[in-house]
């Protein structure tokens, strides 16, 4: 970092990530604060708990979501940071937690610095950004942004038979707040996470400049066939739901490959009944996750998964229920921000690279309202929704620093982007 930028307190952001990762914390390392469970709830308290500390005004939404603001000189559309702290089961110490302190930080550097912004600057956590527990994912952020119905959300039913409505009734975090009109009140979005996938870990590269998110596509699969005794029943006469929920699985591995090297496809979640060594399967029930940058590929994808799936369902002689769990299209982030944050890390020597996220962010939800961008710092391996997730000291406060810089020039202008 260069003598005259401010920078942020390094120890205290860490310390932070670390008290968060304790909350949820799993045998042998790795964090799991699924979606409204009793741990995101004790993440959520806690992250609370140093916001009002900071003297900040914090407001609770109707879907769950925290927005705590610093006030500004000028009553002015904020600059607004955030990310989520809610994790998956496999969860790591950086995954979201990372945006969300890396904004409460910046914002007490301002404090401690005696720098009151021209504009107010906030910092925030969506609800249930994962979407594993509740799909679909970023479901806080996009009805923060209006682009899913609060109602929608509320009655959502989640893998464990709860509903949104119910669980954030019992955790005590559904509140009043009014939700934006983004495009007013919010002049920049700005999210710091962990790339979680190895381009700037193998290139050894500093700062991720992220130009966009790629587009998501969830479906989940019902199939039902007919049970049947696995030693008396031959090949032909079944009706065997677990065959054509593997043969699905090898398919949209291979279709991906074949439309290398920027379609993603993942059975995820899969689930057989009646389960039993000597029964053939009367049900499968299983999810597909498909990802690609570009829409009409991703449309494509789709397509020939829709196509295979009724043929193999004919075939087999089975029934099939299928259900959108999610589908975002891919998200452009704003050119104009998006080169301040490559030229804030450069004048302060950090090596950057522009790249497009594989993982959904709330930055997406964003994006089509107001100037949004994100900065990506390494992760270890490219692993991540693993307990191994793992971004170093140094890194960490590489990103936050850039996050810094970049809100200080943000609200030292009064056009931001
Ligand atoms: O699935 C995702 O990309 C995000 O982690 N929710
Ligand atoms: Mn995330
Ligand atoms: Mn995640």
């Amino acid at each position: 970092m260069s003598e005259q930028t401010f920078c942020i307190n390094a120890d205290r952001l860490m310390r932070r990530l670390k008290s968060l990762g304790e909350i949820g914390a799993l045998e042998g390392g790795g964090v799991s604060r699924l979606a409204l469970t009793d741990s995101d709830k004790k993440g959520r308290d806690l992250v609370v708990s140093w916001m009002k500390q900071l003297g900040l005004s914090v407001s609770i939404d109707p879907i769950g979501n925290v927005i705590a603001t610093l006030k500004g000189k000028q009553d002015l559309p904020c600059i607004m940071m955030g990310s989520h702290i809610d994790t998956v089961s496999t969860g790591g110490l950086f995954d979201g937690n990372l945006g969300v302190l890396a904004g409460l930080e910046v914002i007490e550097t301002l404090i401690d610095l005696n720098i009151t912004p021209e504009r107010p600057v906030a910092v925030g956590f969506f609800t249930n950004e994962e979407g594993s527990r509740f799909a679909p994912d970023m479901m806080g952020s996009a009805v923060f942004s209006k682009t899913l119905s609060l109602q929608t959300a509320l009655e959502t039913v989640g893998i464990d038979g709860a509903s949104v409505g119910d669980e954030l009734q019992r955790i005590g975090y559904q509140g009043t707040a009014e939700f934006p009109n983004i495009k007013q009140d919010i002049a920049a979005y700005l999210e710091l996470h962990i790339e979680q996938g190895p381009v700037l870990d193998e290139q050894n590269i500093e700062i991720g400049v992220v130009e966009g998110v790629q587009g998501i596509s969830w479906q989940e699969f019902k199939l039902t066939g007919v049970s049947n005794h696995a030693g008396t029943t031959p090949m032909q006469y079944r009706q065997d739901a677990g065959l054509v929920a593997a043969k699905v699985t090898a398919f949209v591995n291979e279709l991906a490959l074949s439309m290398a090297p920027n379609q993603l496809a993942t059975v995820g979640a899969l689930e057989l009944k009646p389960n039993l060594i000597n029964v053939v399967s009367n049900f499968a029930l299983f999810t597909v996750d498909l990802r690609n940058p570009d829409e009409a590929e991703l449309q494509k994808a789709e397509a020939a998964l829709a196509k295979y799936i009724s043929e193999q369902v004919k075939a087999h002689d089975l029934q099939v229920e299928k259900k959108v769990l999610a589908r975002f299209q891919p998200v452009h982030f704003n050119p104009e921000l998006v080169n301040r944050i490559e030229k804030v890390a450069n004048s302060n020597n950090f090596s950057t690279l522009r790249l497009f996220s594989g993982a959904g962010h709330d930055a997406q939800m964003f994006a089509p309202h107001c100037s949004t961008a994100m900065i990506f710092v390494p992760s270890y391996k490219g692993i991540s929704h693993n307990i191994n997730e793992y971004t170093s000291p140094e890194q960490v406060s590489n990103g936050a620093n850039i996050l810094l810089q970049t809100v200080l020039e943000l609200t030292s202008h009064h056009t931001a982007h």
